[in-house]
């Protein structure tokens, strides 16, 4: 038997609480279709005091299967490989395989440096899920599995050539929903694309999912949303897709679609402020838009420039003036550049401002620097790590020993992280020698710090 485990962890309810696993869903849907039953628990789901505690999750993700299989991003990685680890010393028979943008973007060095973990499943999961769990049923070889990372014989790291994406999404499953308590979620998002054109280089998202992005037609989104509405009762949801108004044309159709079939669920979506017109803002809100996410990063048009996302000033304003009046605005901005001056940082600050006035809800976030980004691969930024820092980050748990891990010695999370910044890079900053001043200038302003967060 095979468990497959959702490492997450409740956002704020303002974010929306507890959130359906888009991604394991989609991996029970495929594993269902292809004839495969598998456990799956949700960690977020769970009532604890301290949800970062590994002894907390070993508890967690014991149970018979032989299989353990995670889902994870980089935020919670120091927890599942700790707990796993442990799991593994009490149960070597068990194998552990991990899966998710968390492990992916460091899948060689993380086998590399913790021998405890059988298999990474890199990127796009469904087909990789389903053909791990042949292997697990003794019908295939692991060598024959496209994307992934496994041990080999003598412990080695081996790799297989990497997976084509999926042409059409159109090809998968609807998630699995049925095979969850939907009652037991706050909020649900969608997925109609996959896939990001942009090049950002502080993100990661296209060095994932890749430049190219996957569609779903209009009819199966729709009829997504209306099992959404009509089965589970959900009045609102997400659209998960990174930038949803990629192409306006397949944005006013979706809209169309929305109103001709009479669906009353709203929805919200990540966009980025100039692929936004007027008349599009105008006919999403119409069909059900109650809420945009915006990406605008930087006050700043030279950092803007920098990390690739050039996003005219004057454009912003007008749009965001615009779409406030219309709907609700949520924008992100970061701060902690490598390259970011006093003075870009100040720009920024005084746009936050600005955008308050203009009653959008804004958060401004520390760069976190993600392994997969250009910014990250450049290699140009050494990384610091801000120890002082990280109880805003995780949990002030990870700072405390953990009897069982690192054989017996006591060690904590944060050690974790201390001896390997490769493979846990988000937890660091990139060395600045303005970190200091920016920091202080920032807490001057009264503003909350946080890491990166997109949403
Ligand atoms: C929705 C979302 C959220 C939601 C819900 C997250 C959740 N766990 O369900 C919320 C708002 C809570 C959230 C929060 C955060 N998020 Co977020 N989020 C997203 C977003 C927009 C979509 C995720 C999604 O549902 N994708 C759709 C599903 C289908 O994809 P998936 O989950 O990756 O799963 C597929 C594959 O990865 C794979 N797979 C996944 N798991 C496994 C397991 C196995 C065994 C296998 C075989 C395959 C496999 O198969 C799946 C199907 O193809 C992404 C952007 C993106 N495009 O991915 C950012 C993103 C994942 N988030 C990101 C970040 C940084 C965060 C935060 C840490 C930000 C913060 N500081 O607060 C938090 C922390 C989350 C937490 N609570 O633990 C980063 C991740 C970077 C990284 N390297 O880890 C992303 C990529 C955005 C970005 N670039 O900034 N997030
Ligand atoms: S920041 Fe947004 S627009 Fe830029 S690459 Fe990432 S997802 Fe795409």
């Amino acid at each position: 038997m095979i468990t497959l485990i959702n490492c997450s962890v409740k956002t704020t309810k303002e974010l929306g609480g507890a959130r359906a696993p888009q991604g394991c869903l989609y991996l029970l849907a495929a594993a269902e279709e292809a004839g495969y039953k598998v456990n799956f628990r949700d960690y977020q789901l769970e009532k604890l005091e301290d949800f970062s505690d590994p002894l907390n999750f070993i508890k967690f993700i014991s149970d018979d299967s032989n299989v353990v299989a995670i889902s994870t991003m980089s935020n919670l990685m120091p927890l599942v490989l700790a707990g796993t680890e442990i799991l593994k010393k009490r149960h070597p028979e068990k194998t552990v395989v991990l899966g998710g943008i968390g492990p992916s973007g460091v899948a060689r060095r993380l086998m590399e440096e913790f021998d405890h973990i059988d298999v990474i499943a890199v990127g796009e999961g469904e087909e990789t899920f389903c053909e791990l769990l042949s292997v697990f049923e003794g019908n295939r070889a692991l060598k024959d599995v496209k994307g992934i990372y496994y041990r080999g014989k003598n412990g080695d790291v081996c790799a297989t050539p990497a997976r084509t994406r999926v042409k059409s999404l159109d090809q998968l499953p609807i998630p699995a929903y049925h095979l969850l308590d939907m009652s037991r979620y706050e909020t649900v998002g969608i997925q109609t694309a996959r896939g990001c054109p942009f090049p950002c280089t502080f993100c990661d998202v296209s060095a994932y999912w890749g430049r190219k992005v996957t569609y779903r037609s209009i009819p199966s989104v729709v009829k997504e949303l209306d099992l959404i509405e009509k089965k589970y009762n959900f009045d609102k949801i997400t659209i998960l897709d990174d930038t949803f108004t990629i192409d306006s044309a397949r944005v006013k159709d979706f809209c169309k679609a929305w109103v001709e079939h009479g669906l009353s669920i709203k929805w919200s979506v990540y966009c980025r402020v100039d692929l936004l017109s007027e008349e599009l803002i105008d006919r999403m809100v119409e069909a059900g838009c109650y809420r945009t996410f915006l990406g605008i990063e930087s006050g700043s048009n030279e950092v803007l420039k920098k990390i690739a996302k050039p996003i005219n000033f004057e454009h912003l304003v007008r749009t965001v003036k615009n779409i406030s009046r219309k709907c609700i605005v949520r924008c992100n901005l970061i701060w902690g550049f490598p390259f970011e001056t006093m003075e870009d940082l100040k720009q920024t600050v005084q746009l936050l401002f600005y955008l308050k006035e203009l009653e959008c809800d804004v958060s401004i976030a520390m760069l976190s620097p993600l392994p997969l980004s250009t910014l990250y691969k450049s290699g140009r930024y050494g990384l610091v790590l801000h120890e002082d820092l990280q109880s805003s980050v995780v949990s002030s748990r990870f700072f405390q020993p953990s009897g069982e891990l690192a054989d017996g010695k006591p060690s904590t999370l944060v050690d974790m992280i201390r001896a390997h910044p490769d493979i846990f890079p988000g937890f660091y900053t990139f060395k600045d020698d303005l970190f200091e001043q920016k920091l202080d200038y920032l807490c001057s302003m009264g503003l909350e710090i946080e890491r990166l967060a997109r949403q």
